[in-house]
């Protein structure tokens, strides 16, 4: 038996020179690897560590922050910024941009740092999502705009997830690779190369308790699916909700299926649940490089230009077929809603 393991770093110095990269986003990722693998530790030690519950703040968001959350967000303004890479970061957890004082790297890094927050107190899978950016040229990493570009421009996405076992999930626009952390030896194994997402699935995540509040092409989209093999999909439907975004894409990625958590009638005035800059943009990357889809309802996730660091947006994304069925409802609703309106 062959025993070929291949290392992250290794795959990263392999990639830089297949595509003649300069040593950099082999630099900028490996200290997202450190950073994750330093997470994974503390989230997996959890009450041991007194790292359950709540820290009695609450980040920009209004969203009481888990003691997790704020000891992830602290790694990951740390960990990143010793190599110097980075001219400053945005984090779900901090109102406004982190600069790196004294750096003279030409890159933006974008996370959350600890995504599903909710499940970190049941012990179900949470995980960490970030976003590369270059900062554009005669820029400052001090403003606000350098970091407002479309995620077409990102350079690097990926997540993290600490679940049964911890995996980091990137890309690097060539493609979507899958590492799992050997614990022994404490390294990031490539052990999911070349995930593809299925073009045709039978599985869909919503949060169900909003039905009330969907959009007619949403709800004409679920009923089809609940309807099963006597309804108009004429096959059966599965349905999950982990409440954590990294875990639902994490499963579109090995079999496929969509994800929504589109802007409904309850979170219309704020633009919808996700935040576009660090969740949206990094997961719409991954799942295009995969070959999926990630729209919001009407527009592609990645074609978005920001209005500002903690932007929400409605997410429809994953398998093709339906991603572009559920495109198609919203444009069929759209098209009839304006007759109705003349
Ligand atoms: P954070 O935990 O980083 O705030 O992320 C938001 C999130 O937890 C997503 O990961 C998940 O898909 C969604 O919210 C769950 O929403 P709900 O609480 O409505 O089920």
């Amino acid at each position: 038996m062959s025993y070929k393991r291949v290392t992250l770093s290794q795959f990263l110095m392999e990639g830089q020179h297949r595509y003649g990269g300069s040593g950099t986003l082999t630099s900028l990722l490996t200290d997202i690897r450190t950073t994750c693998k330093m997470i994974s530790h503390e989230v997996n030690r959890g009450a041991m560590a007194g790292n359950m519950g709540v820290a009695g703040t609450e980040n920009v968001q209004g969203e009481e922050q888990k003691k997790l959350d704020v000891l992830a967000n602290d790694i990951f303004l740390h960990m990143t910024a010793q190599s110097g890479n980075y001219a400053a970061m945005a984090s779900e957890e901090l109102e406004d941009v982190h600069v790196v004082h004294g750096s003279a790297g030409r890159y933006l890094l974008l996370f959350d740092p600890l995504d599903g927050s909710s499940n970190i107190d049941i012990n179900i899978a949470v995980g960490s999502v970030f976003s590369i950016l270059r900062l554009p040229d005669g820029a400052s990493g001090e403003t606000l705009e350098s970091f407002l570009q479309p995620g077409v421009k990102q350079v690097a996405a990926g997540y993290a997830i600490y679940g049964s076992s911890t995996m980091l999930v990137l890309t690097t626009g060539h493609g979507v690779n899958g590492f799992t952390l050997d614990q022994n030896i404490g390294v990031f194994v490539l052990t999911h190369p070349n995930m593809r997402i299925p073009e045709d699935a039978s599985e869909f995540a919503i949060n169900a308790s909003r039905a009330r509040f969907w959009e007619p092409p949403v709800k004409r989209y679920i009923d089809e699916c609940l309807a099963g093999a006597e309804g108009p999909r004429g096959r059966d439907f599965n349905m999950r909700w982990v409440a954590a975004m990294v875990a639902e894409v994490h499963r579109i990625l090995c079999r496929g299926g969509v994800f929504m958590y589109p802007v409904d009638d309850k979170n219309t005035k704020q633009g919808g649940k996700l935040r576009l800059m660090y969740e949206a943009n990094p997961m719409a990357f991954i799942v295009e490089q995969a070959g999926g889809r990630a729209i919001t309802g009407q527009d592609r996730i990645l074609d978005i230009n920001p209005t500002g660091l903690h932007q929400r947006v409605g997410v429809i994304l994953g398998s093709k077929n339906e991603v572009d069925r559920l495109e198609r409802y919203h444009q069929d609703y759209e098209a009839t809603a304006g007759k109705a309106e003349v």
